[in-house]
């Protein structure tokens, strides 16, 4: 089963919230934020007994200056509600007796509690009654519990039903547990709200673990030290988690029937892996570097500061929401930060380096009556020209030579460019008021001002620049460019070829979703064909920096997928059972970056095809490329 959000997911979810009859609670019920470090109930003789109840109670995803939401939850029975739910954590054969009582006012239907795991399981649950289920946990791996109420479908819940759910994670029998592992699950509470253009409440948000950037947790790890998290989405929507400045390995991903744990040969390495909803996945990781990272949901919308859906797009003022007037980065919901102390003294590269000046401009009247922005490189006629045009300038390096890069914001607003997939040093990672080390921070461009940030790329291949800033906006109104990196002496290989997939503008609303913005392939609703040279191997470098949205692509003889290979992901060479040769059709979500070989013979016409995932064409017409062998 393929589960995706989709815009018209989310028109679905949030409508579905609206006839949503508000629980009352009797009590003040404040919910506890579940980090999942404690599971609960009694493990004696091989069998786990767990009192759970459905309450409802007020929820603080951001602390006391945040929204104050009502929200159902579970709790263990007679204890403080949390989100996400009590953590079930068992070695593999345990029983798992469980008594859940629904003191909500609806039916409840809770999933995953059961011998078949995930949606396969259900058992009703009437209004005020308790039921006892008894199964047993055989299979290692990271699942969960989620129920639905007022809601229709448990995959696309409403608001109030959103937050009842919570992990169940079964160790290997007789091994023990890594303490260094941690869970975290992600959800999601959004409303509508049909007085304001973008049609979402203010308050909705995103959480890991029960909490909301700035208030989600903070992980202080040592240069070398390894991490190993769990992610459990029983959110109704899909996220690229992306992390900052190194490479995660992929090693489990599964969808709460079957965690399938990765052999050496299967695992993988990237920067940003898409998870569907009520997927799984397992990561590691370990800083090499030291100072302050970020790990986040690559769909800006899920990161997205207080007022940016209904910020106004036409003005070059900076507006009175306080997503400029900062020299933070005011971003909210699914970011987690890590700050890794260095271990022994830190070196830093010297200063000689090759300079490059890069240009952020704005402009009002680009996308429509909205602003529309573009990165432009200094001493080029590109500067002159006021078109706006996107993608931003290729940018070429060298593996192992160092580049400063001095960023020239002429924007109306606050500028920071991220440099995406690069192994870099925390500084110059481009997350304002969080990279950096000590008390040397990275702060804000504000306009009219420049920065000049420097890194030495270690490795050859396929990455990108992109806004870290006002990101519902800057993305998906131009500020993307492509970062190619060579070995050194290297020069440009004539079958290579960029695709670049982006957004024609902001997205204003979300209640029609035939409003949303298509997709640009290198800048265009209409590309131009792309010639390659016939019946020899073509290198397509393909990037997906759309805000919101990932893409179903394909390369297609007619309408059929031809063969290609996939020799690198994310910038990093792909492993032998990833490059094999396959249909050229796949997913790529915002933040991922692949490299693809692939032979079109002499004469033949190729098209490659960029579309909505599960959306239907006449409403969501694909954006077609054509690419003929020469
Ligand atoms: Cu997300």
């Amino acid at each position: 089963m393929r589960l995706h959000t989709l815009p018209l997911g989310l028109a679905l979810v949030l409508t579905s919230g609206v006839a949503a009859a508000p629980h009352v609670s009797n009590n003040a019920d404040v919910v506890v934020p579940n980090d999942n470090r404690l599971h609960a109930g009694r493990l004696v003789n091989g069998v786990l007994t767990v009192r759970l109840q459905a309450r409802t109670a007020i929820w603080r995803p951001e602390g006391s200056k945040g929204p104050i939401i009502t929200t159902a939850a579970f709790a263990v029975e007679g204890e403080r509600l949390q989100i996400p739910g009590p953590l079930l954590r068992v070695p593999a054969g345990t029983e798992i007796r469980a008594t859940v009582h629904n003191s909500l006012l609806q039916p409840m239907w809770l999933y995953g509690m059961g011998n078949k795991r995930g949606m396969a399981d259900s058992v009703a649950i009437p209004a005020g009654e308790d039921r006892e289920i008894s199964f047993r946990a055989s299979e290692p791996g990271a699942y969960y519990y989620a129920a639905r109420t007022v809601s229709k479908s448990v995959v696309n819940r409403g608001p109030h039903d959103s937050q009842l759910g919570g992990l169940i994670i079964v160790d290997s029998a007789g091994v023990r547990p890594d303490a260094r592992e941690r869970f975290f699950a992600i959800t999601m509470w959004g409303s509508q709200d049909p007085t304001v253009e973008s049609g979402i409440n203010a308050n909705s948000l995103f959480a890991f673990n029960g909490q909301s950037w700035p208030r989600s947790e903070r992980f202080e790890l040592t240069q070398g030290d390894s991490a190993h998290w769990r992610f459990v989405n029983i959110s109704s929507f899909d996220h690229p988690l992306h992390l900052h400045g190194f490479y995660f390995r992929v090693n489990a991903k599964g969808d709460g029937v079957r965690d399938t744990l990765y052999t050496a040969a299967e695992q993988r390495m990237a920067v940003t892996e898409y998870v569907a909803p009520f997927q799984t996945v397992a990561l590691s990781w370990s800083p090499d570097r030291s100072g302050n990272w970020i790990f986040h949901c690559h769909f800006a919308g899920h990161i997205a500061a207080s007022g940016a859906f209904d910020a106004d797009r036409t003005i070059l003022k900076p507006h009175a929401s306080g997503l400029h007037g900062t020299n933070e980065h005011r971003m909210r919901g699914l970011v987690l930060q890590m700050s890794v102390k260095p271990r022994g003294s830190v070196t830093m590269a010297g200063n000689a380096a090759r300079p490059i000046r890069l240009i952020v401009r704005s402009k009002t009247k680009v996308y429509g009556a909205n602003i529309g922005y573009s990165y432009a490189l200094g001493g080029t006629p590109d500067e002159q020209d006021t078109t706006m045009k996107v993608p931003g300038p290729v940018l070429e390096l060298a593996r192992g030579e160092r580049v400063a890069i001095n960023i020239v914001n002429r924007t109306h607003e606050n500028a920071a460019i991220h440099w995406h997939g690069i192994e870099l040093e925390s500084y110059s990672d481009g997350v304002a008021g969080v990279s950096g080390e000590g008390r040397r921070i990275l702060p804000m461009i504000p306009p009219g001002d420049s920065l000049t940030v420097a890194f030495t790329p270690p490795r050859a291949g396929t990455f990108m620049y992109h806004s870290h800033s006002n990101e519902f906006q800057q993305l998906a109104s131009g500020l993307y460019g492509a970062i190619i990196v060579r070995e050194p002496g290297a020069t440009k290989d004539p079958n290579e070829r960029l695709i670049m997939i982006s957004d024609d503008g902001p997205i204003l609303s979300f209640k029609n979703p035939k409003d949303f913005p298509r997709a640009l392939v290198n800048g265009r609703l209409l590309p131009d064909t792309m010639d390659v040279a016939g019946g020899v191997t073509a290198r397509l470098r393909l990037i997906n920096i759309r805000a919101e949205f990932p893409s179903d692509v394909s390369l297609l003889d007619g309408d059929k997928p031809v063969q290609w290979r996939i020799v690198a992901k994310d910038g990093m060479t792909a492993t032998p059972l990833q490059s094999s040769a396959r249909a050229a059709a796949m997913l790529i979500a915002p933040g991922e970056i692949y490299d693809l070989e692939v032979v079109v013979p002499p004469g033949a016409v190729r098209t490659f095809r960029v579309a909505l995932p599960d959306a239907p064409p006449h409403l969501f017409p694909p954006t077609l490329l054509t690419v003929r062998g020469r």
